[in-house]
């Protein structure tokens, strides 16, 4: 904790980032809340889930008498859209806005909470139109456009099930959801923005839908004007359907473990999850998250998630988070770079963003592109900052902390997951002194353990496993149509009632959290056990270096080597093998000769995942001279051609 990098020219002070006073005099939650959530950890969550709306009280807080099926807040009815929308009408808070809506072409679209009622109920109409009832499922597949929320609010409203899908993925992507969701209607749009060029989406579910059966309807939203093709009877224009409908919909209450949503993640290999979420647990945490660790001020901040609602992180901090606590958001539909590579900070300057949440890999292409950029404009709106997706190197927190929040915003490094619904292991911006790279401790009322190979409890300074020790309220509940497979992925490993995240974690002197990336991104070089994370931040903390991805490949001799690709900072040289010679050695100083890279490339882009997150496993098949694997959920499947050109070795 106490290293000085010279680097960037940044420093990372021994004591730490203290929480300014004046947002710890005013924050909504002070240092008492630890304790008082420890004294009883379920009372604290009925707490937090008294901050909704319930049309019905619940009976029993949790039941966990058969693990791991969960059930919080049994008996309990409420409408999450109700929650996130109509009660803060209901209040006079109509004329507040919901969402600065900004099109990357430069379009806008205001919607206040009246506004967004109206939509939702003559959307919920629609679906009631098209034949949807409580339960079924609907495949969401659109860009980042307000329809995008309103759809996941009329499904949530009628008791539908939504199952999001990102717009870049592929045709066989989103047919294999389909069917395994058994979605019967899909909505989409003509297309989207991308990079200053329409991208399309209707001729994806078009070629989807010739692979799976089952689907009655297409709801088409106009976005792009492109010409689509058109299935009669099948397919129906959001404006022609939607727009006619009344803007009353009474809503009906729904028990609290009604099913909300069911997003897919990439497993490594085998099909995608479907992680199932319900209602009333998942809104109470995420709910209470969004206001606890973003410190929310309804009626003055101006909260902006810079994400794809097809992430997680969309749906509980773009849409029922920030929702639900009556927040005022900016939603973004494009790339960071259209037209110019200042456009997200012009957005901050224009509408005054107080709390801005993305991802370590975003931050890390600000950094190439260089301080100048946000330099240029006036961010001194901002107040907090968030961070979540990845592990974040020190290099790059401390770039965010001095070049976008000033010196004077926290940031908050937010560690959660798809399966866990709401933010976990999380420092909160009035109470924890940050360290760069840590995400520090347990949310209150979130109990967590960093245990060994056999399950028991590291010492401090020790490396071993992340687990979560209790049930809470925004778990997934099973992964949908499979019970098995969510006893055996998650729950299996450290026997009953302990769930293993997956992910590597550092328990430091004073008993903080380092999380280490996935397990299955940890190395074996020689029997020694090097996380690629640890590769790639000591890679990064070297002022020519940008952006890192470390894999570990086979080697006869060491068992596995490391095999680095790096992208340089815009000003730096690449001197050839001088350079690889630098960064081998700046590893070696950092880490150690055992992480000093066998291989290091210097490549212009790296395969991503929309989430931000690498994909190491193509770089392990570059790496090793294999076929690669499925690109099907790259942002931008041609990168890995770019990057296999240039292998010396690959020929
Ligand atoms: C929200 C989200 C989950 C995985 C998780 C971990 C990594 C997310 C992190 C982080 C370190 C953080 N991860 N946030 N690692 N620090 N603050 O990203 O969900 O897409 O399901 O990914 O992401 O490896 O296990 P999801």
């Amino acid at each position: 904790m106490s290293e000085t990098t010279e680097a960037h020219g940044l420093t990372n002070p021994e004591g730490g980032f203290p929480p300014p006073e004046a947002l710890a005099a005013a924050a909504n939650v002070g240092p008492d809340v630890y304790d008082r959530a420890a004294a009883d950890r379920v009372g604290f969550w009925e707490e937090a889930a008294r901050r909704l709306d319930w049309a019905q009280p619940w009976d029993q807080a949790l039941d966990w008498s058969n693990p791991p099926f969960a059930k919080w807040f049994v008996g309990g009815k409420l409408n999450v859209a109700v929650n996130c929308v109509d009660r803060h009408v209901d209040a006079g808070h109509g004329d507040q806005v919901a969402y600065h809506w900004i099109g990357e072409p430069g379009d806008t679209r205001t919607l206040t909470y009246a506004q967004l009622k109206d939509e939702v109920c003559k959307a919920a109409n629609a679906l009631v139109e098209l034949g949807v009832q409580a339960g079924d499922r609907v495949a969401i597949y659109l860009p980042m456009i307000p329809e995008a929320v309103v759809a996941m609010l009329a499904c949530a409203r009628i008791g539908a099930v939504h199952m999001v899908v990102f717009g870049g993925f592929s045709p066989d992507a989103l047919a294999s959801r389909i069917t395994d969701a058994d979605a019967k209607v899909v909505i989409t749009a003509d297309g989207g923005y991308r990079r200053g060029a329409p991208s399309a989406l209707k001729p994806n579910v078009d070629e989807a839908l010739t692979k799976t059966e089952g689907v009655r309807s297409v709801l088409v939203v106009r976005r792009t004007e492109t010409d689509v093709e058109w299935t009669e009877g099948r397919d129906v224009w959001w404006h022609e359907l939607v727009d006619r409908q009344p803007a009353e919909h009474e809503a009906e209450a729904f028990d609290a473990e009604h099913p909300l949503y069911i997003m897919y993640t990439s497993g490594t290999t085998a099909k995608p999850k479907g992680i199932l979420h319900t209602t009333g647990g998942y809104l109470t945490q995420v709910s209470y998250s969004h206001w606890a660790v973003f410190d929310i001020k309804p009626d003055t901040d101006v909260f902006w998630t810079a994400a794809d609602v097809g992430w997680v992180t969309g749906h509980s901090y773009i849409v029922y988070g920030p929702l639900s606590n009556r927040t005022t958001s900016v939603m973004y539909e494009g790339t960071p770079e259209t037209p110019h590579r200042g456009r997200w900070w012009e957005i901050v300057q224009e509408y005054g963003v107080t709390v801005l949440y993305t991802a370590p890999t975003t931050i890390r292409t600000f950094m190439k592109w260089g301080e100048d950029v946000p330099a240029g404009f006036d961010l001194s709106s901002l107040r907090l900052l968030g961070s979540v997706g990845e592990p974040i190197n020190p290099e790059a927190w401390l770039w965010y902390h001095t070049h976008i929040g000033g010196g004077r915003c926290p940031i908050v490094d937010t560690w959660w997951q798809t399966e866990t619904g709401a933010h976990m292991i999380t420092p909160l911006p009035a109470v924890t002194t940050l360290k760069p790279g840590s995400a520090q401790r347990p949310l209150p009322g979130i109990a967590a353990s960093v245990v060994d190979e056999e399950g028991k409890p590291i010492e401090p300074g020790a490396t071993g496993y992340l687990v979560l020790t209790e049930p809470w309220p925004a778990m997934l509940r099973t992964i949908w149509g499979d019970d098995d497979r969510y006893v055996d992925t998650y729950w299996s490993r450290y026997g009953q009632g302990v769930y293993f995240a997956g992910d590597g974690a550092k328990l430091d002197e004073d008993g903080d959290i380092w999380l280490l990336g996935r397990v299955d991104d940890v190395m074996n070089v020689s029997g020694h056990r090097i996380s690629t994370t640890e590769v790639e931040s000591a890679l990064v903390s070297h002022p020519t270096v940008a952006e890192a991805a470390v894999v570990g490949a086979t080697d006869p001799t060491t068992g596995q080597g490391i095999v680095a690709f790096v992208i340089l900072r815009g000003d730096a040289v690449d001197s050839g093998e001088d350079l690889v010679k630098t960064l081998r050695q700046h590893v070696r100083k950092e880490i150690g000769p055992i992480a000093s890279p066998r291989q290091i490339m210097v490549v212009a882009e790296l395969p991503k995942t929309r989430s931000g997150k690498i994909m190491r496993r193509l770089l392990r098949d570059v790496a090793e001279n294999r076929e690669l694997g499925d690109v099907t959920t790259l942002t931008d499947s041609s990168v890995m051609e770019l990057i296999s050109s240039k292998l010396p070795s690959s020929a």
